[in-house]
């Protein structure tokens, strides 16, 4: 589909590979490889996508009435850690803004308390245990990923006239391909800032992939939000016909927190808060982009977490607020996060909702308002 998605992850490998990745086309892949070839380094931020033909333009038309879809995805973030639910110290305006106009669902569960197997059934539809997605996550050293044979919503939605194709749906990948704790801590703040966490420093550094190929290594995770949120941006500016999906899932707030200098010691919640506001700066960001482009009301935006807080981390985890436990567990913090879904044309906003999110966005595919 077209779109960029931004895999994150722990895992799930090519997705799963592909963890924090956005999706281009197949043209701009080969110019990057052309330009990581020649010595040049780093993608041009100012990547286009073609401008669609007569033939796109009729099918556009045709299908005007599809929304886009937006799924922002934070890593390890708690059922009590947004400002939006509650949290006394939290600073996330940008986040609760959005949420405010959106439906929150209080009782949004994903399928595993750890970030692959979650990230799996999320992309899949299917639980974890038939993808085989399950125990643990993914790692450096995996060779596999998510079966080839395992259908995403990429690959669904590709397959409307208007989705354009490619492995596992995506056109298009800018990321990490697994979490930032994975590799050796370097530095997670400006000047060299130390990174206050446990991370695999026997392991080798992690990488930043433009779809197939490496552009930097080890990743500076100072500017990594930041080139990420500038990609998304870049992606939602470029002239092309909607649809679009777009999958970004963000680093923050797994550890080690981090964050770039704009974040870096403001925040009452000491860095985890640094890197949560980072975070609420890139839905922020994201947000202003599909509002500049006039693609708000017709785009599904779909903020959720891929498991809950780590709370083995005490303050440097995130918060389940009044649930017990956390990541890891099958306990209500484990499992149960903030889920909201902001779609203006079709989703009534300012509510919150116990009931099923999935069954709400088909019947509201289907025409009708709730
Ligand atoms: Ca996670």
């Amino acid at each position: 589909m077209r779109g960029i998605g931004i895999f994150h992850l722990v895992l799930v490998a090519v997705i799963i590979w592909k963890c924090h990745s956005v999706e281009i086309s197949e043209e701009e892949r080969q110019k990057t490889n052309d330009s990581v070839n020649n010595g040049e380094g780093r993608e041009s931020p100012e990547h286009k996508r073609e401008v669609p033909n007569n033939e796109q333009q009729h099918q556009h038309d045709s299908q005007e009435t599809l929304p886009n879809i937006v799924l922002i995805l934070a890593d390890d973030l708690g059922y009590g850690d947004l400002s939006y639910s509650g949290h006394p110290t939290s600073r996330t305006p940008h986040i609760d803004r959005l949420a405010r106009k959106s439906r929150y669902f209080t009782h949004f569960y994903v399928s595993s308390p750890i970030c692959s197997p979650s990230r799996a059934s999320l992309l899949t539809g299917r639980l974890q245990v038939r993808s085989g997605v399950y125990p643990g996550v993914f790692t450096p050293d995996n060779t596999q990923g998510l079966p080839h044979n395992e259908t995403t919503i990429a690959t669904l939605l590709k397959h409307k006239r208007q989705y354009l194709p490619t492995h596992y749906g995506f056109d298009d990948y800018l990321g990490v391909p697994y979490s930032q704790d994975m590799c050796p801590c370097l530095a997670c703040f400006p000047d060299r800032g130390p990174c206050h966490d446990t991370c695999w420093s026997w392991d080798v550094s992690c990488p930043l992939f433009s779809n197939l190929s490496i552009v930097e290594q080890p990743v500076d995770l100072t500017s990594l939000t930041q080139r990420l949120v500038q990609h998304a941006i870049n992606f939602i500016d470029s002239p092309s016909p909607d649809p679009f999906f777009l999958y970004f899932p963000f680093h923050h707030v797994h550890h080690p927190q981090f964050a770039s200098s704009k974040f870096h010691g403001g925040s009452e919640r000491g860095v985890f808060g640094d890197s949560l506001e980072e975070l609420d700066w890139g839905v922020g960001q994201v947000a202003g982009a599909l509002a500049r482009g006039g693609h708000l009301h017709n785009t599904i935006i779909w903020f959720t977490s891929d498991n809950g807080p780590s709370m083995a981390r005490h303050e440097r985890g995130g918060s389940a607020g009044l649930l017990r436990c956390g990541k890891g567990t099958t306990w209500e913090g484990g499992v149960r996060v903030p889920s909201f879904v902001h779609w203006p044309d079709k989703v009534k906003r300012g509510q919150s909702h116990n009931h099923n999110f999935f069954i709400i966005c088909q019947e509201r595919l289907r025409g009708g308002r709730r």
